[in-house]
């Protein structure tokens, strides 16, 4: 089994101050974040933009400031967001891959999200996995629900994906797939041949899935993007306690954590500043 890769996810664009006042929102915040999940334990880094209000921005400028300030304190792999939040544009949605990260989300296909709609027409999807591919950035394929397997499998027959595929399981969300272990094990059967997967479980759901995931040889994300909460009621303080907890179940689990660098391996990541030759 491959040693298990940690993402966190700090942001997001839905969780509000008002949630939580341990939510990072300026890129300085945003980055110290970053930081401080690395050390815990964390290699790759999934980033989202906020304004200064709090609201959230794709932005190329905060982006940019966040891009800069992670990569001057650590050596995570970025992973920009091109899901965004309900309701942007494409174009809003696309900025990121201007700012050369080195991952970035792929979402194939539209689901209701809480009261919004998380629209991914398939004209948006194959655009979106076109303009990834095209600059060589390596793609996590987010998939809500089981029929966007299907999805990613159409796009590699069309050749805008290309095995190995990564996928991300997002589980939990109101509209998309429900967070049990026979949802897991019956994603996980379903993935391609040599495929990757991690999983983002939201809210009560993201401890068990991540136990689950370390068993069955899966990948695991955390953050406040999807769960705020440490116990029942009880907030977590940062981004790296959710972090540190994985760390301590992989271990007596049996499973080691990637290192960034380690993690670049195992999902074909090009090293950093070899990304464009
Ligand atoms: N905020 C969600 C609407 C992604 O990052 O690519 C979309 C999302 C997925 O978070
Ligand atoms: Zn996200």
């Amino acid at each position: 089994m491959h040693k298990l890769i940690i993402t966190v996810a700090p942001v997001g664009a839905e969780v509000t101050r008002e949630q939580t006042p341990h939510i990072p929102i300026s890129p300085q915040e945003i980055a110290e974040e970053a930081r401080r999940a690395r050390d815990a334990g964390a290699s790759i880094v999934h980033v989202h933009g906020r304004n200064a209000d709090g609201t959230p921005t794709q932005s190329r400028a905060v982006f940019d400031e966040i891009i800069r300030l992670v990569r001057e304190k650590t050596d995570l792999i970025v992973q920009v967001s091109t899901g965004g939040a309900t309701g942007m544009t494409a174009e809003e949605r696309l900025e990121p891959l201007e700012c050369e990260p080195e991952m970035a989300t792929l979402t194939v296909g539209t689901l209701n999200f809480g009261r919004d709609v998380f629209s991914n027409p398939q004209d948006l999807v194959e655009r979106f996995a076109r303009e990834i591919k095209a600059r060589r950035i390596r793609p996590e394929v987010e998939v809500f629900d089981t029929g966007m397997l299907a999805t990613a499998d159409r796009l590699v027959d069309q050749e805008l994906l290309a095995d190995p595929v990564h996928y991300d399981f997002v589980m939990g969300v109101p509209g998309g797939i429900a967070a049990t272990p026979a949802n897991l094990l019956h994603l996980a059967g379903q993935a391609r041949r040599h495929s990757s997967w991690t999983v983002a479980a939201m809210g009560r759901h993201q401890l068990p899935m991540a136990n689950l995931a370390i068993l069955l040889g899966g990948h695991v994300r955390v953050g406040f993007e999807d769960n705020i909460y440490y116990t029942r009621g009880v907030l977590a303080t940062s981004n790296a306690q959710l972090v540190e907890r994985v760390v301590r179940l992989a271990r007596e689990l049996g499973r080691e954590i990637a290192t960034p660098e380690e993690a670049r391996r195992i999902l074909g990541v090009p090293e950093r500043g070899k990304m464009r030759g």
